[in-house]
């Protein structure tokens, strides 16, 4: 097993301290937004943690290797390689094996932040049932990833290209609760409010950390979703969204895209659509994850250290 593990030394360094870590993925940077800002917002990201007391670990695929913690140049060539693959849970021994370059989804990246100990992950937003799943089939693999990989994962919500309502019973039919910072209603990513609550709301980084360790030490496998939402001033209005979405969402149907490219169709657009507002939306989010992420893995560790 850990030979497919390779940490970065400052990961290492962290483990060997017990110093609190928090993940991050990779598909973000590769599939979610354009380089130079993909890039841009990685390495902010990893400063931020730093600067709230955690040790980031950016998670990918290079070489055959689960990479935990990534160079600057890595992550330079990441953000830029257009060969870089979206990872899934179901890509993972593909990926390894033909050693191509890999960037890892909620999914993949859950997985190889339980295999390198890592409790806390840190995304922009996880993926869902899709609109129209009911012929589709289309439900993410991160939401079976929640099910059953022990991660407590920060996001703003989910984006409203997907069904939130059926992606909110998914979760619950699988057992994993819905914790919502600051407000009890279920964040819609460019938006704080999606309409739909969440199941319980835990402000505070401590409680969010006792939550999570109580649900663990009960011995219920999976992960913990904490919906952080993009702060007031940062927010898109609405109906621009909405609008946009649908409009996104027809042109996705029409233009018969499907799999694992309609995620990244979606957001592609979206952004050119709003003319980049989006895409500064989408950045605000993950800054402001990142600086919960770490607080929460700060405080579970202390909890951890404390026995
Ligand atoms: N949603 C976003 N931004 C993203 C993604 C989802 O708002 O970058 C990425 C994440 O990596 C997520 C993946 O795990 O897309 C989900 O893809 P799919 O719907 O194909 O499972
Ligand atoms: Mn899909």
């Amino acid at each position: 097993m850990q030979n497919h593990l390779v940490f970065s030394e400052e990961v290492a360094h962290a483990k060997a301290q017990g110093k609190a870590i928090v993940a991050l993925e990779s598909t973000i940077i590769s599939h979610g937004m354009p380089y130079p800002q993909n890039v841009q917002t990685a390495r902010e990201v990893e400063q931020l943690i730093r600067a709230s007391g955690a040790v980031p670990a950016t998670i990918a695929i290079i070489d055959g290797k689960i990479r935990i913690g990534l160079s600057d140049a890595e992550l330079e060539h990441l953000a830029s390689a257009p060969e870089a693959m979206k990872v899934s849970r179901r890509d993972l021994p593909y990926v390894l094996t033909s050693g191509k370059l890999g960037a890892t989804t909620v999914a993949a990246t859950m997985i190889c932040a339980e295999l390198a100990g890592i409790q806390v992950f840190v995304t922009g937003g996880i993926g869902g049932v899709h609109r129209g799943a009911e012929t589709s089939f289309d439900i993410s693999a991160d939401l079976q990833e929640l099910a059953q990989t022990s991660v407590a994962v920060v996001c703003a919500g989910a984006k409203s290209i997907l069904d939130l309502g059926l992606t909110l019973e998914y979760l619950e039919t699988h057992g994993v609760p819905v914790v919502s910072v600051g407000q009890i209603e279920f964040p819609a990513f460019f938006t704080r409010d999606s309409g739909f609550k969440a199941d319980f709301r835990l402000d505070s980084a401590p409680e969010q950390a006792e939550f999570v360790r109580c649900k663990w030490s009960l011995g219920l496998r999976g992960g913990v979703v904490i919906a952080n939402p993009v702060p007031q001033g940062e927010a898109m209005p609405k109906a621009e969204i909405d609008q946009i979405t649908e409009q996104a969402l027809q042109e996705a149907a029409a233009q018969g895209v499907s799999g694992k490219a309609v995620t990244p169709f979606l957001l592609h657009r979206i952004k050119q659509l709003t003319e980049g507002r989006s895409l500064i939306t989408n950045i605000a989010l993950v800054k402001n994850n990142a600086v919960a992420g770490a607080r929460l893995a700060v405080a579970l560790n202390s909890l951890n250290q404390a026995g």
